[in-house]
């Protein structure tokens, strides 16, 4: 009897003092496992005198049936901690402030571009897009500049070494200006329609703060019947107002470009002094934006329209200048140039 108290006491204190699940089963195979030591005593009882067996066989399972019971309470709360323990080194606060995550921000160019399409848009322009690798037939035979024509020169032309379209058997370059979008465009569409076609153009000269060799440029087209310069004026006056937010002016001068005729510069009223006169625009008042004009009768019809039918203006400027402009940067080479600071302020 004094034997299976101790041993229930001193299996008591183990179960109760195993501090893990792990613990636990080893207190258990140490009384209860295939030679613990309870189990032993249930072996032993073969040797116990006849009379005394069926007593100590029935305390001895008494005492297995505790232990049994015990052992799986224990365990259960032993779990239970446990799993206490994990949720509450996993617990996460929703209510802490995030980390901030560095977002990107888009191109000052692809800003602008943007805003542009969408300004030009309003007005029912649609965008076009052209190839940055032209033959020089669009670049230049296309718009009224044949190969011997001294205005070629207005253009320094990047030209890709030894290749030539199969098809035209004409040279290959990089575009200098947007205008060969113009005759591509008039090519596959019929009159009346409006298109600008913003793209990179890349010219093979020195840089400087205006000057880069590859920049951006947007066309601008309208065709119909009656299109006139006045309406030229409207609209450039509509989408410059709109995108510099102030009432804008804007003048044409006569000017050359061999796709255009007559052919101009244009003027926008000058967005730091508003007119006035001061350093950006040489005290005069005005900046210099775009060329423009009305389509020359030769580009309708090497695009394939009857000029008699059809009339309208074209105008190309540099979005990287009227970025410059909205933006007050004063020198283009920062837009290319990938300075981090720069370009966080977009
Ligand atoms: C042209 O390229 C004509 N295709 C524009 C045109 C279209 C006239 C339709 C008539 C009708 P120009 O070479 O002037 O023209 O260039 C137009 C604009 O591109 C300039 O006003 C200027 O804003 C920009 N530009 C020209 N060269 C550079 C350069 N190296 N770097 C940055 N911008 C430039």
């Amino acid at each position: 009897m004094s034997n299976f108290d101790e041993l229930k006491r001193e299996a008591l204190l183990a179960i109760q003092g195993a501090e893990s699940v792990v613990r636990l089963r080893d207190v258990e195979v140490k009384y209860l496992g295939r030679s613990g030591r309870l189990t032993e005593v249930l072996r032993g009882l073969k040797d116990v005198p006849e009379n005394e067996r069926k007593e100590k066989g029935k305390e001895a399972n008494a005492l297995r049936e505790v232990l049994e019971r015990e052992i799986a309470k224990c365990q259960s709360q032993l779990q239970d901690a446990d799993h206490e323990r994990k949720l509450a080194a996993e617990k996460i606060d929703i209510t802490r402030p995030g980390k901030k995550h560095h977002k990107g921000s888009l191109h000052p160019l692809t800003v602008i571009r943007r805003d542009i399409e969408q300004i030009f848009g309003t007005m029912g322009f649609t965008v076009a897009e052209g190839p940055e690798v032209e033959t020089e037939f669009y670049n230049f035979d296309a718009l009224n500049i044949p190969a011997d024509h001294p205005a070629r020169d207005m253009w320094d032309t990047f030209w890709i070494k030894g290749k030539k379209l199969k098809t035209e058997g004409k040279k290959l370059l990089l575009r200098t200006h947007t205008s060969p979008v113009q005759v591509r465009y008039m090519q596959t569409h019929t009159p009346p329609f409006r298109i600008i076609a913003p793209g990179r153009v890349f010219r093979y000269e020195a840089t400087d703060a205006s000057h880069e060799i590859q920049f951006y440029q947007l066309e601008g087209l309208m065709v119909g019947r009656d299109i006139s310069l006045a309406h030229f004026k409207q609209v450039m006056q509509t989408f410059l107002g709109t995108l510099f937010g102030k009432d804008m002016n804007v003048r044409l001068r006569p000017s050359y470009f061999p796709f255009v005729e007559p052919g101009a510069e244009v003027d926008m009223s000058c967005v730091q002094c508003g007119g006035r006169g001061c350093s950006v625009c040489k005290q005069t008042g005005w900046v210099e934006i775009a060329g423009a004009g009305m389509v020359h009768p030769h580009v309708f019809a090497s695009a394939g329209l009857n000029p008699k039918d059809w009339q309208g203006f074209a105008f190309g400027f540099g979005i990287d200048r009227v970025a410059m402009m909205k933006y007050k940067i004063p020198d283009i080479r920062m837009f290319y140039q990938n300075d981090v600071r720069f370009l966080k302020q977009f």
